[in-house]
Order: structure tokens, then C-alpha cells, then sequence
């Protein structure tokens, strides 16, 4: 292993995306001492998935005490489950509050990260380059909106987009409004443009199960208390995270675990509050509980009862100049289409061109699915680190919290750079092939993949998220095993 100088010109880092983990990449990297950081964000500012899912209705299903920073706490958070206009404000916050915006690249897009001579050539849209010696991806999951394409789309007559392209130019107020999807975008937008509307109809695919939750609003004394006793708010904290990591993440891998079981009766319960049987069965999954992601909703059921509120489970044939109209020959009259049709969730760092040791293409690595050694690293790409990457855990917890264990990891990898006792590290593709072996074989266990369709499986049906114990990410994410890592 070459030893290099510790006192050598200070490493150079490039952070890819000013959304959660790249805002968190920025300030951790500051605080362990590095100066050199940019920050290259393509929108013209910060918030990644939160700036740009504007939605009516949007909030986030984390407790917002949890879906926090740990370093940075908000007492003002308004309710248990916060807006997204919010936790938008709250990032931007953090992000200036640290200094990242002074040192984040806005309108920056970059397109090719190119490893040559040990170091990582970068070249943006704007045909600007860079030469760093590491990259940060932190350019999110459900980032590439999945956009389907409907016969005769281009003959609709009224306005048509995808959730995460909200056009708030488009009146809703008394127009006829209709939602493509069930997934956690439609079932908040349903209950959030009911009341305006004049007509409401989802058109469902699959039937959706929901978990009844509530969501108070904390009032000024609440949030008081929080301001003055720091230490309530993170009590509250740390209730939401056993309730959330322990008591639903460490067992979604065991499809048989009596907790699934626990939260299939309690959707299964929530169902029966709705009151017709006919549109009660419509509405009725025929698949287990959190198999798809869980949603959560306050008031789904209530808002589809609405006299305006119309469920279409009927396949959609084709859109028309007045609506849409379903297989069954029905026409939907409409003046809106929403497409809450979820995001091209494969995709990470793409469309971005990395190209690593020996000229090999990330897409051609890729080929057969995307997969890092513990969600971070990808042989053959040293000094290149993904944040919330293929293989992270992804479910109803707070990928903040993931974030911040892997980030942990990586300036642990970092570290033996700046110590001088190498001047690139990656995994080996042996150990990168004895994880994907082993995930893939407890990927089968797991409760997603007892049969359903979702956004968690890959093109062959295996699920994608991380499929061992939330415990066991933690224990992996404390320290590097360096045995595992190719250091040059
Ligand atoms: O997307 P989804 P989402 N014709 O992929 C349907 C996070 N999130 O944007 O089930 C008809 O879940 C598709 O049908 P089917 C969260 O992680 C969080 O709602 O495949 N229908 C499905 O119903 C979430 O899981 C929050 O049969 C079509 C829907 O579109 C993730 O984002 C809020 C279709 C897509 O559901 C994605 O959620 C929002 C077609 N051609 C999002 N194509 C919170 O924190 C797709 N569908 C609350």
C-alpha cells in the first residue's frame, strides 16, 4: 500500500446534490476539518425531494422530531407530522445556517465523473470542470419522476402532470380532478383537494392498505418547552424512533414477525370504517399489510367517501380530449390529470456518466440491477461514495437517520486518505460480492416480497432495500471493516 504525506495539498471534495444527505455531507465534512467542499446542486437552491414535491397535502409519514438532523433539532416544528413547505424551510435553514449555500454551486448540473490518474474528473452541463479527489453522491431515490404514457395523452383538453411537477398555476377550485395512483403521494393528495374540487376520482391499479394515524398540531406552550428543555424534544425523538426503527424496521425482513401481523389487523380494522361494503371490498388490498411501503393517512377513507370522491378501478384504456376513459368504455370526464405514478427509482446517480478505474461505466456495472457494498461503495469507483444508496434501508423511518450512520462510515474511509496511508479507497469486488450475495438471499424472506407490486422490488421481482435487521445496518455503519476495502 503507498504511503503518502499527510501534510500533502488538502483533499478536494465534491458533494453531488443539496438535498437531505448532501446538505448533511457538507456540514460533517466542514466539522471534521475539511475545508475544500462543493457543493453541485442542478436546481437554484437546496431541499432536494422536499423542494420539489410541492403537492397539496404533502407532509412527511416520519415524525417530524425524528425526521430531523440529530445535530440539528427544531422545537418549532408545527405538527407530529409536519408539511413539506416546512421541512423544505427547515433544510433550507440548516444549509444556511452552516454555510453550505456559500459553498453549494446552484444551476450546476453535473454530467460525467471520470476517475483518471486517481482523482475524479467532473464536467457539468454548463461545460465547467472540476478535479476533486472525492465524491459525495447524495443525489437521492425518488428523484426521476416515473412518468406513464397514456394513448392519445397529447389530445387531453385540461392540464396533465406528475405529482412531483406540481403546476400551481392550474385552478382546482371547482374543476374536475383526477389522480392516477395509490401510493403515498395520491392518498395525501386525495384528502387535500377534496374540498376544493368539484369532482375527485382516483383511478386505482392496486388497492392500498393505510394505517390510521393522527396528527395533532403542537401548540406555543409545546413548543416552548421544546425551545426551553431540549431534552423533552428529544424524549420525543427517541419515543418515535423505538416506535418506528425498532418497532417496525428491525422486523420487516421477517415476513412472519406477529408485529406485521399486528399492523395487517389494524388496517384491516381501519377498512371497516369505511361504510359502503361495496366500495369497502373495492378498496380492500389482496396482499399483506407494509408488503408495498406503508401509508399512513389521517383521512384517506373519508375524504374517498366524499358524494364528490370517485374510486375507478377500472384499467385505464386511453385519455381523451375530455377525460379519461377506462377499458370497461366509460368516459371520466376531467379537467385535471394528476400522474401520482411514483419516481424511476433505479436510476441514483443517473443520468450522470461515472466512469471508473479502468474505464469501466457505472450503467454498465449496473446492467443487471444497481447494488453497492452496503449501500456505499461500488468496486472499481473508489474515493466515490454514495449517500441513501442501492441496497440502503428504505421504509417508514427516517432516511436522515440512515444518512447520518453513513456518512459516519464514509469519514471513516476518508480518514485513512487524510492519514496518509493510502490515497484511494473502494471496496474489493470479493467483498462487495459476498454482500450482494448474502442480500439477495435474505431479500427473499423479507415481508416485500410476499406478493405484491412496488417501487421496493428490482426487474425481477427481489427486493432492493437493505434486508437484514435495522440493529445490524447500525452495528456495520460504526466502522469500516477495512479487510474490505481496496486501499491504493
Ligand atoms: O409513488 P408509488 P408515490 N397506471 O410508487 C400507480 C415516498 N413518499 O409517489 O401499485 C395506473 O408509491 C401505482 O400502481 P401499482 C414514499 O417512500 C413519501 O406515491 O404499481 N397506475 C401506484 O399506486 C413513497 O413510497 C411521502 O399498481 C399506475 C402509484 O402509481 C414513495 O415516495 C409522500 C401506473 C405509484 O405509487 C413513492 O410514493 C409521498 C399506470 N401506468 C411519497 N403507473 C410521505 O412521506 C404507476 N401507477 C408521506
Amino acid at each position: 500500500m503507498q504511503q503518502t504525506d499527510p501534510r500533502d495539498p488538502p483533499l478536494r471534495f465534491a458533494v453531488i446534490g443539496a438535498g437531505m444527505a448532501g446538505i448533511l455531507a457538507a456540514i460533517k465534512l466542514r466539522e471534521a476539518g475539511h475545508e475544500d467542499v462543493v457543493v453541485y446542486e442542478k436546481a437554484d437552491r437546496p431541499g432536494g425531494t422536499w423542494r420539489e414535491n410541492t403537492y397539496p397535502g404533502i407532509a412527511c409519514d416520519v415524525p417530524s422530531h425524528l425526521y430531523s438532523y440529530s445535530f440539528a433539532p427544531n422545537p418549532d416544528w408545527s405538527h407530529r407530522f409536519s408539511p413539506g413547505a416546512e421541512i423544505q424551510a427547515y433544510f433550507e435553514g440548516v444549509a444556511e445556517r452552516h454555510g453550505i449555500d456559500r459553498i453549494t454551486r446552484f444551476g450546476t448540473e453535473i454530467v460525467r465523473c471520470r476517475f483518471d490518474e486517481g482523482r475524479w474528473q467532473l464536467e457539468a452541463q454548463d461545460g465547467s470542470t472540476d478535479t476533486v479527489d472525492f465524491v459525495i453522491a447524495a443525489t437521492g431515490v425518488l428523484h426521476h419522476p416515473a412518468v406513464p404514457h397514456f394513448e392519445g395523452e397529447a389530445d387531453f383538453g385540461g392540464a396533465l402532470f406528475h405529482s412531483a411537477r406540481w403546476d400551481h398555476d392550474v385552478e382546482l377550485e371547482g374543476r374536475r380532478v383526477g389522480v392516477v395512483g395509490t401510493g403515498s403521494s395520491a392518498i395525501q393528495i386525495i384528502p387535500a383537494v377534496v374540498d376544493q374540487a368539484a369532482e375527485v376520482t382516483l383511478f386505482q391499479r392496486t388497492a392500498q392498505w393505510i394505517t390510521p394515524v393522527e396528527n395533532p398540531a403542537y401548540d406555543e406552550a409545546e413548543r416552548r418547552a421544546f425551545r426551553e428543555t431540549p431534552e423533552a424534544m428529544q424524549a420525543v425523538r427517541d419515543t418515535a424512533s423505538r416506535a418506528f426503527v425498532d418497532g417496525f424496521a428491525n422486523v420487516l425482513i421477517d415476513a412472519e414477525s406477529p408485529v406485521l401481523a399486528a399492523i395487517h389487523q389494524t388496517c384491516e380494522a381501519y377498512l371497516e370504517t369505511v361504510a359502503d361494503p361495496e366500495l369497502r371490498e373495492r378498496l380492500r388490498p389482496d396482499y399483506r399489510a407494509t408488503c408495498k411501503r406503508l401509508v399512513l393517512s389521517p383521512n384517506f377513507y373519508e375524504a374517498i367517501q366524499r358524494p364528490n370522491a370517485h374510486l375507478v378501478t377500472e384499467d385505464i384504456a386511453r385519455v381523451e380530449r375530455e377525460g379519461v376513459r377506462t377499458k370497461d368504455g366509460v368516459l371520466h370526464p376531467l379537467d385535471v390529470l394528476v400522474l401520482a405514478t411514483g419516481f424511476r427509482v433505479d436510476r441514483f446517480v443517473r443520468p450522470m456518466q461515472v466512469t471508473g478505474r479502468g474505464g469501466v461505466a457505472l450503467d454498465r456495472v449496473w446492467e443487471d440491477g444497481p447494488f453497492a457494498y452496503l449501500a456505499i461503495s461500488v468496486p472499481d469507483f473508489p474515493n466515490f461514495f454514495l449517500l441513501n444508496g442501492p441496497n440502503s434501508p428504505v421504509g417508514n423511518f427516517s432516511l436522515i437517520d440512515v444518512a447520518e450512520m453513513q456518512f459516519g462510515y464514509v469519514l471513516s474511509l476518508i480518514e485513512e486518505v487524510r492519514a496518509g496511508r493510502c490515497r484511494n479507497v473502494g471496496v474489493s469486488h470479493e467483498a462487495a460480492a459476498r454482500f450482494d450475495a448474502e442480500r439477495r438471499e435474505a431479500a427473499a424472506n423479507t415481508i416485500w416480497a410476499s406478493g405484491c407490486r412496488s417501487w421496493y422490488l428490482d426487474a425481477k421481482g427481489l427486493p432492493t432495500a437493505w434486508p437484514f435487521t435495522f440493529d445490524r445496518f447500525r452495528d456495520e455503519m460504526r466502522a469500516p471493516r477495512l479487510e474490505d476495502f481496496e486501499r491504493a
